[in-house]
């Protein structure tokens, strides 16, 4: 018998392998080293892990990170601040104060390894791939269990190879890398695949470069991205003083994957996402006339020093355009102390930017939403219809280079026609590293006292899967709909941690009479059920867009496809995630059916064919629900929470 090469994919998952096997599309359980939180899906995840009764965290490392909701106006975000901050401590979780950065540029400065597993509750964790890392994300009761010692279940992935050749011409970026490669695989139909880079133009990214690749791969919706851990990967942790946490990884000679994509670096020219999808991709050299209102250089994407140095000298003795708004988010306090510390912020401040706080602002929403129809270039991952919190803005994804020629000329231009060399920047051999805004597990940890204040509530208590779904479809919903979409981040994020309240606003972008309506049938003591097109749940990891429906009584969604953190969110907590047997059924149901689900608790537990009557129309039709024997316990007793509890209390 010939023994096949593996990949690093496989071979990460069977070092972490804790049951089930390396076999495509088969539910597998792997241990998890490492976890990460942040504050806005953190309060749930950490209230979670309170219900689990546990004396530490069962990780080699956990940090909770600030970085979400840092603009704090009123006193709900500090509370929750204050609060992870104690769960930390009496955890023993490492705690990234506010101001430290966003999560995934600083958990790739100070904590990633290669060949170890992350979860965290965020759905760019994928990031630190670009360590050689199996980096995931998952809803925050996931992450909670993995704190918890419980190992992270999912589908074994089918992986992907693309192959980078070349290198990267001047003027194009690791951001043309990932545009490209969206314009190839969209945002639909990838779900349960892993993209496994390799090929000689690795020898030309440094780790920051892989990790803006790494990073989108979850606007494409794979379970993660992986890069090798290679002479580039050392480089990265001797400049971060960490060069004892690197390792080699690499596939095997003889691998064979499951398809094999070719990317030469060297055909590739400036990209843009056009509103209102990443994966609505074009050469910017298309856009035409476009003025430009404001630039926004930032977010976990594109905030690395090799970043923001690049604009610095693009920036440098030039003026942001007088039409334009240019805000700059250096990702981490160590990008700005080193920024700082080499002369290039006066470059930025200079130029006319505004400098903000190292945080995810602008992109979420949480600050700096363009003015009514406004045009913002920015170097985020996500374009959808309303993130920006202006409604009718329209939002170019692009790269560093593209923005800072919008900043300057006021136009979106291919930045090739700047009238300047391209001034390419080198990683420094050594970062200027400060850890003191990390606090570090104590020793004393039990006597921790956990503080809430007002705005911390529980999750919601949900009931056993009852006998029978009855109920009224009260949205009916097209394709790729975001967790966005569902659940409003922006503005309305300052109630993530209170459930009634963030309720209110369960699909606001769509329907503001949503939750009239929903609230409605559930005090009638009805359900409600959802009823989706393609790719239903893309985007973010936030649970809350399961657990808020779950508190308006939904039941169930039916969806033409479900993206795989959503999914499992769903599942979760309780609602059961059924795709349509045959997509025409789809066309046949109105918003207001009262649709029937008869004997639901014993065809799950016989795991049987599903029936929906659609009472109003006399129609019925199948659908299916691919679940494991775990999956439907976690259903049948209305959420992963019950389960846990119901362990916790007979240890
Ligand atoms: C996002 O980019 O949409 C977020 C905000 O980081 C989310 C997490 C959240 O909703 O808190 C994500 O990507 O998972
Ligand atoms: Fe923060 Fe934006 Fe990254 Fe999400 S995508 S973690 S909001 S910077």
């Amino acid at each position: 018998m010939t023994v096949m090469g593996k990949t690093i994919t496989q071979k990460i998952i069977e070092n972490h392998l804790v049951s089930g096997r390396f076999a495509p599309g088969e539910e597998i359980a792997v241990r998890i080293d490492q976890t990460l939180t942040q504050d806005a899906t953190g309060t749930m995840a950490y209230l979670q892990l309170e219900a689990m009764k546990i004396d530490r965290v069962k990780t080699e490392l956990s940090v909770s990170y600030i970085d979400h909701n840092t603009i704090q106006i009123g006193f709900e975000n500090a509370d929750d601040h204050r609060y992870l901050q104690s769960v930390a401590r009496r955890y023993g979780i490492y705690f990234s104060r506010a101001g430290n950065g966003i999560c995934h540029q600083v958990h790739l400065e100070r904590f990633g390894k290669p060949g170890k597993t992350l979860l965290g509750s965020d759905s760019h964790t994928s990031t630190a791939g670009a360590l050689g890392m199996l980096a995931m994300g998952a809803g925050g009761l996931d992450v909670a269990l993995a704190m918890a010692g419980e190992p992270f279940y999912f589908d074994c992935p089918r992986v992907i190879r693309i192959n980078l050749t070349g290198g990267l011409p001047s003027w194009v970026s690791a951001k043309d890398i990932i545009l490209r490669i969206l314009e190839i695989f969209t945002t639909k139909g990838n779900v349960g695949y892993v993209f496994e880079y390799g090929g000689d133009g690795l020898s030309t990214l440094s780790v920051p470069e892989r990790a803006t690749i790494a990073n989108m791969g979850a606007e494409c919706g794979v379970t993660t991205s992986v890069f090798p851990s290679d002479e580039m990967t050392r480089r990265f942790l001797r400049a971060e003083g960490r060069e004892k946490d690197w390792s080699e990884i690499k596939p095997d000679l003889d691998v064979v994957y499951e398809r094999t994509i070719e990317i030469n670096l060297s055909e590739l020219v400036p990209m843009m996402a056009k509103p209102h999808s990443p994966d609505n991709v074009s050469p910017v050299r298309t856009a035409g006339e476009i003025l430009v209102n404001q630039v926004c250089i930032g977010s976990c994407t594109n905030s690395s020093y090799k970043d923001l140095v690049t604009i610095a000298k693009i920036l440098r003795g030039r003026h942001v355009h007088e039409g334009v708004s240019l805000v700059i988010t250096p990702g981490s306090r160590q990008v700005l102390e080193n920024l700082a510390s080499n002369g290039y912020l006066a470059d930025l401040l200079g130029a006319g930017a505004r400098l903000t706080e190292s945080s995810c602002g602008f992109c979420i929403g949480a600050s700096h939403s363009p003015e009514s129809g406004g045009v913002s270039v920015r170097t985020s991952n996500r374009n959808f219809p309303g993130r920006s919190g202006t409604e009718d803005a329209e939002v170019y994804l692009a790269s560093p280079e593209t923005a800072a020629a919008a900043a300057v000329t006021g136009k979106l231009i291919d930045p090739r026609n700047m009238p300047l060399p391209y001034p390419g920047t080198e990683m420094p051999e050594r970062f200027q590293v400060n850890d003191d805004m990390i606090i570090e597990p104590e020793a004393d940890m039990a006597s921790a006292k956990i503080i809430r204040g007002p705005n911390i509530g529980q999750p919601p208590e949900n009931d056993p899967l009852p006998a029978d779904i009855s109920g009224e479809v009260a949205i009916k919903v097209g394709d790729k709909i975001t967790t966005d979409h569902i659940m409003p981040a922006g503005a309305r994020m300052k109630y993530r941690s209170n459930i009634p309240k963030y309720a209110e606003f369960v699909f606001e972008a769509l329907d503001k009479k949503f939750y009239k309506r929903a609230i409605k049938t559930r005090k009638a003591g009805r359900h409600n059920i959802i009823v989706a097109g393609l790719s239903y749940g893309q985007g973010s990891s936030r649970e809350h867009a399961a657990v808020c429906p779950m508190y308006l009584g939904v039941k169930a969604v039916l969806a033409k496809s479900f993206e795989r953190i959503h999914a499992a969110n769903l599942i979760n907590f309780g609602i059961l995630p059924l795709i349509f047997k045959d997509e025409k059924a789809y066309d046949g149901i109105d918003q207001g059916d009262q649709l029937a689900i008869h004997g639901i608790r014993k065809i799950i537990e016989e795991n049987r064919a599903i029936i929906v009557q659609n009472t109003m129309k006399g129609i019925n039709f199948e659908v299916t629900c691919n679940l494991s024997r775990r999956q439907r316990d976690i259903l049948l007793a209305g959420g992963a929470l019950n389960l846990v509890k119901k362990k916790a209390d007979h240890a």
